[in-house]
């Protein structure tokens, strides 16, 4: 266990991604801002299922680039990045074999884009990490969650367990090459046999590390800390703290509460100091590429990495 953490210990600076359908309007449903993180809108705009997947029809991309973004990561002084391989709204962001709401069949763009950056970051010497709601799922009919779509005819949790989850993640650590972590999110109630069969999953990659989301009973390999740092080193040896650079996780618009260079320097000298990692989310539009804002801060911190960091 200690082996398969050392390059996350000695890595303390990651890049985290939300990037989604939601990213087409950053947020907004039929122009309403909505409140919570852009990645919410079908939750806190209540959207109909059938609805909601047109979103996808929009979502192309085209100016992401898998090179470009994995090198300014690298830049930033960062040492992995972790992604939305699916959020909350269920949509998958790569060709999922179980899921045809996926960024394969259902948007005009096509592209893999897990493959495109597990490749990238492999060419590139970063690890690469996927985010997995696990739990929450307001897309299928047995995903915990929605509770606005009347028209859902309902199956057990189980269900979509064995017919999206489980085999979702299966493909995800067999496909995509070497995968550093699998981080888990909104831990809930679920049956044993569910929770067994995706914890046993993560074994398909022998280096793999998880962080603490995905129940009660699974400590995973590390504690993940949400938008604050603690106060004092925690009792706990491996943490992570994960944060927006700006307010939200998933794009939105107008959100222009970025942090100052200043601000993220501090935070990644203190998180270290106390024996953390920093996980920065960034979230790329709908066109695929990082407000200038982004850009420009991830640059500065890299900036003061060389200067001052061990790099
Ligand atoms: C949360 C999620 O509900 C947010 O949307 C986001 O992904 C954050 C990192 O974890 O609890």
């Amino acid at each position: 266990r200690a082996d398969r953490l050392q390059w996350w210990k000695s890595a303390r600076f990651g890049m985290f991604v939300h990037w989604g359908v939601y990213s087409v309007t950053g947020g907004e449903y039929k122009g309403q801002k909505l409140p919570n993180s852009a990645e919410w809108m079908m939750n806190r705009g209540g959207i109909p299922i059938a609805e909601y997947e047109q979103y996808a029809a929009r979502f192309n991309p085209t100016g992401f680039d898998a090179k470009a973004f994995v090198a300014l990561a690298k830049e930033a002084g960062m040492k992995y990045i972790v992604i939305t391989a699916k959020h909350h709204d269920g949509f998958s962001m790569f060709g999922s074999k179980s899921n045809p709401f996926n960024v394969v069949e259902a948007t005009p763009f096509k592209r893999d884009i897990m493959k495109e950056l597990a490749d990238e970051c492999q060419r590139q010497g970063l690890r690469f990490g996927f985010y997995y709601s696990q739990a929450q799922d307001w897309h299928h009919p047995g995903g915990i969650g929605n509770g606005w779509d009347k028209s859902i005819r309902r199956v057990s949790n189980d269900e979509y367990v064995r017919e999206k989850a489980a085999p979702e993640v299966e493909q995800l650590l067999t496909e995509y090459g070497p995968i550093g972590i699998f981080w888990w999110d909104t831990p809930r109630k679920m049956s044993q046999e569910s929770f067994d069969r995706l914890h046993s999953l993560t074994s398909l990659q022998e280096d793999i590390i998880t962080n603490d989301r995905l129940g009660d009973d699974y400590p995973g390999d590390y504690k993940t800390f949400e938008r604050n740092i603690p106060d004092q080193a925690p009792s706990t040896p491996d943490w992570e703290v994960c944060m927006p650079i700006s307010g939200s996780w998933g794009y939105k618009k107008g959100d222009n509460d970025f942090k100052s260079t200043t601000t993220l320097v501090r935070n990644l000298a203190d998180i270290a100091s106390k024996g953390g990692n920093y996980l920065l989310n960034v979230s790329p539009t709908g066109d695929g590429t990082l407000l200038p804002q982004a850009t420009e801060r991830l640059k500065a911190v890299g900036q003061w990495m060389q200067t001052n960091g061990e790099s």
